[in-house]
């Protein structure tokens, strides 16, 4: 990279106080209309800049990344799933990669604890009544849910955020059950009393309540399979906040419909923003707009790990949150 200020191209707009420092710090061209880029305009973006800042709504894939001009070195995520990056053409081109981890830990693990609770308790259905204007009042057998405490939680993925989740569901009453490609440090499972299930099918076949907290990537796509959700008990439920191809979406839903698993808390969809529209009508799911990082705090945070990375590797440093084809 030259001594100069780098062309930095942001795809999305990002809080003030970063598009700000941003622009203080480098050549910097906004996306001040906030659309997605389409795939011509991500190649556009990619031919001139130096620094890409993508965020999960753009699908920078083998076919952007041939067209990159010799100026990009850098592709600076704001987030920390890569799913949307080629990471393996993206090496193949000499540019970095890099995601902002840990900063959005806390939030997700929140909005995750949230639907665990939701779905049980039936919140949003509850809500649904209310705003109605249908609801006559209280009833000793209405509106039934299940009890959280007492109950198992399998999560899937025992990485920062699962372990975040865990410690929040250990405070519910909620025993913690866990499938990772491998087992977590002794002294983590001892602190959050995980169990460690090397068989996924049966942890599957045993458990109240599955969170999914792994990355996508090649090997965890539709890890729930229409076999794999079959595995599940009628009484149980499953909480997305990962990454919506984890699952077989329409598998989930035709579960969900025929009342095989008793509900699904999502935040996150196969083929975002679409859904499926049998999804809609159900009222055993709670779904949201993938807000599981969406606070201010955890936006501008992003936005930091994002300029730290970029000023880091303009200086000529290997940025800190470099991601390696490895790593997943
Ligand atoms: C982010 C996320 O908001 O960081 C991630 O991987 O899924 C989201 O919470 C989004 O990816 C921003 O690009």
């Amino acid at each position: 990279m030259t001594q100069k200020k780098p062309l930095v191209v942001v795809t999305r707009r990002l809080p003030d106080v970063i598009e700000t420092r941003m622009m203080e710090l480098f050549q910097t061209r906004l996306n001040d209309g906030d659309t997605p880029m389409s795939q011509a305009q991500l190649i556009e973006a990619v031919r001139t800049a130096d620094v890409l800042v993508p965020t999960v709504t753009d699908r920078i894939d083998a076919g952007v990344i041939a067209q990159a001009g010799p100026n990009l070195r850098l592709i600076a995520s704001f987030g920390t799933g890569v799913d949307h990056i080629d990471l393996k053409s993206a090496r193949e081109r000499g540019i970095n990669v890099t995601n902002t981890p840990g900063v959005l830990t806390e939030d997700t693990a929140d909005m995750t604890m949230a639907l665990v609770l939701a779905v049980p308790r039936r919140l949003a259905e509850g809500e649904r009544l209310v705003r109605s204007g249908n609801w006559t009042g209280w009833s000793p057998t209405s509106m039934l849910g299940h009890r959280i405490s007492g109950k198992r939680l399998g999560i899937i993925g025992m990485g920062r955020i699962g372990q975040a989740v865990a410690r929040r569901a250990r405070g519910f009453g909620l025993s913690i059950h866990y499938h990772n490609r491998r087992r977590v440090h002794e002294e983590i499972e001892s602190e959050l009393e995980a169990t460690y299930w090397e068989s996924l099918d049966q942890m599957l076949s045993r458990m109240d309540i599955i969170s999914i907290n792994c990355p996508h990537t090649p090997a965890t796509y539709h890890l729930l399979s229409a076999r794999r959700l079959k595995l599940m008990h009628p009484h149980a439920y499953i909480v997305n906040t990962s990454r919506g191809e984890v699952v077989d979406e329409n598998a989930l839903t035709r579960m969900l419909e025929g009342r095989e698993i008793a509900g699904a808390g999502l935040d996150v969809y196969e083929h975002e923003p679409a859904i499926n529209p049998k999804l809609l009508i159900l009222e055993n799911v709670v779904l949201l707009p993938h807000m599981g990082s969406a606070t201010i705090e955890g936006r501008i945070a992003m936005g930091e790990k994002v300029i730290i990375n970029i000023k880091t590797f303009a200086d000529g440093h290997t940025p800190p949150d470099r991601v390696l084809e490895t790593m997943f």
